[in-house]
């Protein structure tokens, strides 16, 4: 069943989701998202609005919980799929809009404040909740935050875990516009006609430099936490069985590059 409704509107594409459970991150709605970037990146669009259904109370209730780990594992690692959907948005070649309307939870905060612009509902609010739900949020992710707010809004969404208002959002940067409901629709179109009359190849490389630069590390977060998921590959494997008792048993090991 799908749960993207994407559109293409002349060098616009938009990307509505549509699951029935808030739009909790899942797997699926993830691999919906990416796929409908991909077919814009291939037909050249010039901007991408991501938003949910006109009138929602729920813009997106964060990552599926059910399917968050139970057994020890990182939740969050490099080649999870939220973090693939974070960086495929910040790797897309044009601006990519969150245009938010309603509540905004979790991870679907990470992903919309991942956008390049983001445009909200006056009664709209962010809540970044790993604190409740007693998650270790990842480093290229709390980076990723931490380049839109301020640290001490980003501490107090964190701490708190409580949703704050897009007044405050705004008055904190972390918001682009502020506009009442009715006119989100319209006012985001404009903002993306005004995006389009520019050069999509200038704003192809002003968009990686700003994301090049922002995270310029001397080891960026997203680094770090590739190599520990190349890490987890090795440790889970048979080859690494295989190599702790050939040595325990006193024998030459044999390694399948599994
Ligand atoms: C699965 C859900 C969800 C959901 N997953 O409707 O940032 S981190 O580290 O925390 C990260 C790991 C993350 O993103 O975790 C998820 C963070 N999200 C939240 O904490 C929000 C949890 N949800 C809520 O607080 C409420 O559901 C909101 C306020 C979003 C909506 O409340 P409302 O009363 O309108 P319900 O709570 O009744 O939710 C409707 C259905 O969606 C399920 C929920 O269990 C319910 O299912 P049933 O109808 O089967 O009872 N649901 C809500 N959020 N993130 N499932």
């Amino acid at each position: 069943m799908a749960v993207v409704i994407t559109e293409v509107n002349g060098s616009i594409g938009t990307i509505t989701l549509d699951r029935p459970k808030v739009n909790a991150l899942s797997s699926e709605l993830i691999e919906e998202i990416i796929a409908a970037l991909t077919m814009m990146k291939e037909q050249n669009l010039r901007v991408v609005i991501l938003r949910a259904k006109k009138g929602v109370k729920v813009f997106s209730a964060g990552h599926e919980i059910s399917e968050l780990p139970t057994n020890g594992r990182d939740p969050l690692t490099y080649n999870d799929p939220l973090r693939h959907l974070v960086r495929t948005v910040q790797l897309h070649p044009c601006p990519v809009i969150a245009m938010i309307e309603g509540t905004v939870w979790g991870g679907a905060c990470e992903l919309v404040m991942s956008c390049d612009l983001i445009v909200a509902a006056d009664d709209s609010t962010l809540a970044i909740t790993p604190a409740k739900l007693g998650v270790p949020y990842n480093l290229s992710g709390i980076l990723n935050m931490m380049k839109v707010a301020d640290m001490p809004v980003i501490k107090e969404m964190l701490f708190t875990a409580r949703p704050i208002s897009a007044r405050r959002l705004m008055e904190s940067g972390v918001f682009n516009h502020v506009v009442p409901r009715e006119h989100l629709e319209g006012f985001t179109h404009e903002l993306a006609m005004q995006i389009v009359e520019t050069s999509p190849l200038v704003l192809r490389i002003l968009k990686e430099e700003l994301r090049v630069l922002a995270s310029a590390h001397p080891i960026t977060p997203e680094a770090y936490e590739r190599i520990q998921s190349l890490r987890r590959e090795v440790y889970d494997s048979e080859d690494y069985q295989e190599g702790i008792h050939a040595f325990i048993e006193k024998r030459r090991p044999e390694f399948h590059g599994r």
